[in-house]
């Protein structure tokens, strides 16, 4: 696999096509990001970025995890001293998930956020981005919730830190798009460069094959599971046998091998008795969805193969939690 077919697998974006290209022809020392809201426990949401992340490490690229604490005080996520916490036990789970300490640089926001430079740019920014604008790039909230001036302030700081985290690359699920989008058009006003972006799916919810699956909307796994809630989670996952022929609906069980498997592990065994045609092994995606699809491979046999692989990429980091607690 070449440099631009590592950065770029399992992306459903990137922008541009043509500055992606460009970095991944020398890769070497370049820097690139995820940022994080801290949360006490990981879960598939978060590790699917992680991944991505793993292999940009893998390009030669330097990483960089953003602890966004100032960004869930905006968001209304608790004291200073409550989010740092969590952003410790947030530290230590991606670690253990991958992300060699040698290797990344965790950063928490208030480290640079708070300081003059920094605090007069986003006025900056406030003073040429349209109240409009802002809101448009504004994560959803909550079901409830009514907008602040702080959602408004939160995208222009989003914008800002991929100016002052230095990054040639900002990455992020498909739900940043908006941002990124703000920081391209935003941060040239300030006469700073724009820099590319790469975004990855949304994970369809484990039950139902809609919308997007976080901790708070429908079944994910997270690193507060055990071996049997992972068996469990993962038996009554939705997995049609045959992709919809509407194409709305995803079968999560085959998106988990795609984002969450397949990308740790060179291959994947499904152990089956000799009656049964005996163990299959996959060295690539498309070859198991091809065989669930066509029914050499059967649902059940996929769903206990998924949660066994599954269990494994938890373990440490569950061990971890476990430590910390
Ligand atoms: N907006 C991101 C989220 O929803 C968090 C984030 C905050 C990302 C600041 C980047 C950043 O610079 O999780």
């Amino acid at each position: 696999m070449d440099a631009y077919e590592l950065i770029t697998r399992n992306a459903d974006e990137v922008v541009t096509d043509e500055e992606v290209r460009e970095l991944a022809e020398d890769p070497a020392g370049k820097r690139v990001y995820v940022g994080y809201e801290p949360s006490g426990v990981l879960h598939l949401g978060h590790l699917l970025t992680a991944n991505k992340l793993i292999d940009l490490q893998n390009a030669g690229m330097e990483v960089v995890v953003l602890l966004a604490d100032v960004h869930a005080y905006l968001n209304g996520k608790g004291s200073f001293e409550e989010i740092r916490e969590t952003a410790e036990q947030m530290q230590a789970q991606f670690t253990a998930y991958g992300l060699e300490e040698e290797n990344t640089e965790f950063v928490y926001g208030s480290e640079f956020q708070l300081d003059e430079e920094y605090t007069l740019d986003l006025h900056e920014l406030e003073l040429s981005t349209t109240m409009n604008r802002a809101q448009r790039a504004m994560a959803e909230l909550q079901s409830g919730e009514t907008a602040k001036v702080s959602h408004l302030v939160y995208p222009l700081m989003q914008a800002l830190d991929i100016e002052y985290l230095d990054l040639d690359l900002a990455v992020g699920g498909l739900d940043q798009r908006k941002v990124h989008m703000l920081a391209r058009e935003e941060l040239p006003e300030l006469e700073y460069e724009a820099r590319p972006c790469l975004h990855t799916p949304i994970v369809a919810d484990l039950t139902s094959g809609e919308g997007k699956m976080s901790s708070s909307e429908g079944v994910t796994i997270s690193m507060e599971d055990s071996t049997e809630d992972i068996e469990e989670k993962v038996n009554s996952a939705f997995c049609p046998p045959t992709r919809d022929p509407e194409g709305d609906l995803e079968n999560p069980v085959l998106e988990l091998f795609e984002y969450h498997v397949f990308p740790r592990f060179d291959e994947v065994i499904v152990e089956r008795p000799e009656k049964y045609g005996g163990d299959l092994t996959y060295e690539e995606y498309e070859t198991l969805a091809a065989d669930l699809e066509s029914g050499e491979l059967h649902p059940a046999d996929a769903k206990g193969t998924l949660a066994s692989y599954l269990d494994e990429l938890i373990a440490p980091g569950r061990e971890k939690l476990r430590e910390l607690r």
